[in-house]
């Protein structure tokens, strides 16, 4: 059975990383729609660098919890049929024991050479300047994908929504394009849609199935269901 998860932000609220949009979200008093863009890095770069910086230091103390654990298990039973796509830069699938994720919007533990284009594994923080190792410009920046650019992996994704029998989405809001979009293309090109979220997402009419609750209880849940039949 061909499968495709998107995950979001929900998915990783109960292993500790704040979500965005719920009420103790990230960027506090602030829209993410209006700081997360070139824009605001380029008004305020070392803002944006100390958010980041954060957030990637924070990765060390947290920790999958039994929602990534559950897909890694799915992996294991579907090999190459699941594409299991990320909305989140945290790294709690794979510590979880995925192996093939596709961070549709980048990666904390990696930076980006805003003048040569170079992706270099990052642990430390970016405030500071630190020099590109490929081509030695200050032009470092988070690696991750704001607001007005192209989300990464595009037709890797498109291929295989529009192949999957099964979406499920799980943990995101439906407020952010062209994620919120798969399960319409998921649908009208004939797969079964299911949402697994907290409370009913933006989207929640356009699933077949729905259902709400905690992530780490209706994934575990729902992987095992659809392993065994
Ligand atoms: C739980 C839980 C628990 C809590 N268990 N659940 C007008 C109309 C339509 C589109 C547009 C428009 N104007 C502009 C656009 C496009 C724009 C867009 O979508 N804007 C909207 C504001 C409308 N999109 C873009 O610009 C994208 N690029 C693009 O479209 O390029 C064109 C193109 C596309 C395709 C091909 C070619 C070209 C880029 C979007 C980039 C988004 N970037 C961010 C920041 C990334 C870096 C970072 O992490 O800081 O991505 S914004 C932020 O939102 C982040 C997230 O990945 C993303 C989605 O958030 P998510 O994961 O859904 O989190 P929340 O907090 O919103 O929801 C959490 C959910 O979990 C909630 O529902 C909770 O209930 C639930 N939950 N606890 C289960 N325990
Ligand atoms: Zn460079």
């Amino acid at each position: 059975m061909r499968v495709v998860v998107l995950t979001g932000a929900g998915i990783s609220a109960e292993s500790g990383v704040p979500t965005f949009r719920d009420a103790d979200g990230l960027w506090e008093g602030h829209r993410v729609e209006d700081v997360a863009t070139p824009q605001a890095f380029r008004r305020d770069p070392e803002t944006v660098h100390r958010f980041y910086d954060a957030r990637r230091a924070a990765l060390a103390s947290v920790e999958p919890n039994p929602a990534h654990e559950a897909l890694a298990a799915l992996e294991r039973a579907l090999g190459d049929d699941l594409l299991l796509v990320t909305q989140n830069i945290d790294d709690l699938h794979e510590r979880g024991g995925s192996t093939d994720v596709l961070h549709m919007h980048g990666r904390l533990r990696s930076a980006l050479c805003a003048a040569c284009d170079a992706r270099v594994g990052w642990d430390g923080p970016l405030l500071g300047a630190p020099p590109c190792a490929a081509c030695g410009a200050d032009a470092l920046r988070p690696d991750v994908v704001w607001f007005g650019e192209v989300p990464l992996g595009m037709e890797r994704i498109q291929r295989a929504v529009a192949r999957c029998e099964v979406f499920c989405s799980i943990g995101t809001s439906g407020a952010v394009y062209p994620a919120a979009g798969f399960v319409q293309y998921a649908a009208a090109y004939g797969a079964h849609t299911v949402e697994l979220n907290l409370v009913p997402s933006e989207g929640t009419a356009h699933f077949a199935e729905a259902r709400h609750g905690p992530a780490s209880r209706l994934v575990p849940a729902w992987v095992a269901e659809i392993t065994t039949g």
